[in-house]
């Protein structure tokens, strides 16, 4: 079934998050039945044409304050579906525990897990956390789910926009690499062994992601050309030039990219998460405690020695509704 035959039956059960910062919602809910988790994120400004922000689309305002040269107010904004939608849908459906988990907000802790607490309580957990749990990977990977939006793929991965990113702005571009060895689920299986292969994959991902935005978004390209008209030369000119600074300033560059990996992920197969550099929207994705960027995982396990990431006692931060929390790691915390 599509997203527009599913929202209609959503029904409402319980709101899990709502962030004011990162202008989330996220819902619980039921549809025929079974759970499904809704969520909602109000989606950035998308005006990088001169055209657009010399025509702010504003339709209605009302006045809040006036105090000097201060005023503010509220005001509505004309949108549209292709070119300036409201939010970005996420539907999850049918979800399950795991999923609903997920979404709730719990207490954070910090987690000191030594390589005994990984061995007892951890892989164990990880084991369980296979087959279905990451099937729409083995889709991407083997069964060609999602390849009308994949930017490059080789031996060692496919490269592809993260389900987290609208694809409408490269400001908070999101990419996710998803390899296709499955003996790695997590940095914890990382090694010596595997330096030279986790250099040849950010060697790539920095090769080929300026490469492919180099001329921007496909639809900004379009966008551009419909809009030359009947503008006289001088404007014109000046259009083009702004244009073109604007869209030096948005060049993805190798050393815009912020690349790296989760501990603890939600999914155990080995996976590259790869963001925009100068976007910070994306809360908990890219804090201390979750994030580790691949660069410092790959100069560790060349001083880590033969046993890698297997040795090292871990620091993070884990929430209380994580599974792991009452499997144990709660006698864990630092
Ligand atoms: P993670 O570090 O395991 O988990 O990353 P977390 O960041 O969600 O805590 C998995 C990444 O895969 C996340 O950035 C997800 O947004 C992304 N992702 C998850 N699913 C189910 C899909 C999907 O079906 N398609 C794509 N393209 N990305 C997904």
């Amino acid at each position: 079934p599509s997203l527009s035959e599913l929202i209609p039956k959503f029904q409402f059960e319980k709101l899990l998050n709502s962030d004011s910062q990162l202008k989330v919602i996220a819902i619980l809910g039921t549809i025929e039945g079974q759970h499904a988790i809704l969520s909602l994120e109000k989606t950035h400004f998308n005006y990088t044409e001169q055209e657009q922000l010399e025509n702010l689309p504003i339709t209605e305002i009302e006045t809040l304050v006036n105090n000097d040269v201060y005023y503010w107010g509220m005001n509505l904004l004309k949108q549209d579906l292709k070119n300036s939608p409201s939010s970005k849908l996420n539907l999850i459906y049918p979800a399950t525990e795991t999923h609903i988990r997920k979404f709730n907000k719990p207490k954070m802790h910090i987690i000191k897990e030594t390589p005994e607490a990984y061995e007892t309580i951890v892989k164990p957990y990880i084991s369980t956390m296979k087959g279905d749990r990451i099937k729409w990977v083995k889709n991407i990977l083997f069964h060609g789910a999602e390849a009308d939006r994949v930017v490059c793929k080789n031996d060692d991965f496919i490269l592809l926009p993260d389900m987290k990113w609208d694809g409408k702005s490269l400001e908070s571009l999101y990419l996710c690499a998803i390899v296709f060895r499955e003996d790695i689920s997590s940095v914890r299986d990382l090694n010596e062994s595997h330096v030279d292969y986790l250099e040849r994959i950010l060697k790539e991902i920095r090769e080929e992601v300026p490469k492919y935005y180099s001329k921007g978004l496909k639809s900004d390209e379009d966008d551009g050309e419909e809009g030359d008209g009947d503008v006289d030369g001088d404007e014109k000119a000046q259009g083009n030039q702004q244009q073109q600074q604007q869209q030096q300033q948005q060049q993805i560059t190798a050393d815009s990219l912020r690349i790296y990996i989760h501990y603890q992920p939600s999914y155990y197969h080995f996976h590259v998460h790869v963001v925009n550099a100068n976007y910070n929207g994306l809360g908990e994705s890219i804090i201390a405690g979750k994030a580790i960027l691949l660069d410092e995982v790959i100069d560790n396990l060349k001083l880590l020695g033969k046993g890698g990431y297997s040795k090292k006692t871990m620091h993070y931060s884990l929430n209380e509704s994580h599974a792991l929390w009452e499997l144990g790691l709660k006698n864990h915390v630092v």
